[in-house]
């Protein structure tokens, strides 16, 4: 790699990240600083069992597209995977398998609820999985525990979130979105770690609510944030008034938030030292808070580099 694609030579950068919008950035992240020094604090609020096994969606989106095999026309699931294992339970058992897994995401599942089962921890079990897929970056579970995120809906009242957002496509309208902390949900060693050790926290344009959310609500998180030397800069997810893909837009309606990027600045809050806004947003100003503004729109590997590199060269040399 040139040394003109290398601008964070030695800062340490953790990034609180979920679903498929935040893998994009986190492979531009990959080409513009150092895989080791980047630590991907990542949303396991999606995770759920099923068919007997433990899923993680966002973990494993995050993993495929790092490890270059994801499919990209979802941006989750392996590429050109298969699902005979479906078929098979529709034609010979009539099991309507809502949830699209494929044969090969299958042995994802199969690995890890193996390697849960033998006692190992989900950290340890996510570190084992990247390691094998050659991935050097950190990818850190927010919690070892349970965290389960729930959707209060107006038609079918509460619902896990996959049954929300595959099962019924992010169509009901939601009353409010719960976090349900388990005893054992705390943060990690780890995520700790990596956040006294960072230089910088990136907020991915994930899913504010959806994603974001559910690791900001992880028990000491946000004391934990309030307490690092580094900045914490987030990305908007909103461009040109919407949401590039996904609810975003439609739950920020829902819960009767203004759909715009700086309704997203205020809803992190003074968590915040610096927010990347997007140049198709009118321009905002909120208190003390640093604002620049970036082609945000990750249509293309060379897009995703470029923002990773403008969004390190902007925070390079930021005291807390
Ligand atoms: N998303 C869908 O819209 N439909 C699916 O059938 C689906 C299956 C699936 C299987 C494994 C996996 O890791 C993710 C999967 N996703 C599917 C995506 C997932 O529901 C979302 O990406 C996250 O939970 C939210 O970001």
């Amino acid at each position: 790699m040139g040394s003109e694609n290398t601008v964070a030579l030695g800062r340490n950068i953790a990034v609180l990240i979920g679903g498929v919008g935040g893998a994009k950035l986190a492979l531009g992240l990959m080409a513009a600083a150092q895989p080791r020094q980047l630590s991907f604090i990542v949303n396991t609020g999606d995770d759920f069992r099923h068919l007997g096994l433990k899923i993680c969606p966002d973990l494993d989106t995050l993993m495929y597209t790092l490890a270059g095999i994801v499919e990209p026309s979802q941006g989750w699931g392996i590429a050109d995977d298969t699902r005979t294992v479906l078929q098979s339970l529709s034609q010979h058992y009539g099991i309507e398998a809502w949830f699209g897994l494929g044969d090969r995401d299958i042995a994802t599942h199969l690995l890890r609820t193996q390697l849960l089962r033998e006692g190992q921890s989900l950290s340890q079990v996510t570190a084992c999985l990247t390691r094998r897929l050659g991935i050097e970056a950190r990818l850190l579970p927010m919690t070892d525990g349970d965290m389960p995120t729930l959707v209060d809906s107006l038609e079918y009242g509460q619902l896990g979130f996959q049954e929300y957002f595959v099962k019924h496509r992010w169509q009901p309208t939601v009353k409010s979105i719960d976090y349900r902390a388990s005893r054992d949900a705390r943060l990690t060693a780890a995520v700790t770690e990596a956040l006294y050790t960072a230089d910088l926290v990136l907020i991915a344009p994930s899913n504010p609510w959806l994603s974001i959310a559910p690791i900001l609500a992880v028990p000491g998180m946000r004391a934990a944030l309030s307490r690092v030397d580094a900045p914490v800069i987030a990305v908007t997810p909103i461009i040109a008034g919407d949401a590039v893909k996904g609810p975003t837009a439609k739950i920020m309606r829902e819960l009767g938030i203004e759909v715009s990027a700086r309704a997203v600045a205020e809803y992190y809050g003074d968590t915040l030292a610096g927010f990347v806004d997007d140049t198709r947003n009118p321009a905002f100003e909120l208190g003390e808070l640093r604002l620049t503004r970036l082609d945000t729109l990750m249509t293309d590997l060379r897009k995703k580099t470029e923002l990773a590199r403008r969004i390190l060269e902007w925070s390079e040399g930021w005291a807390r």
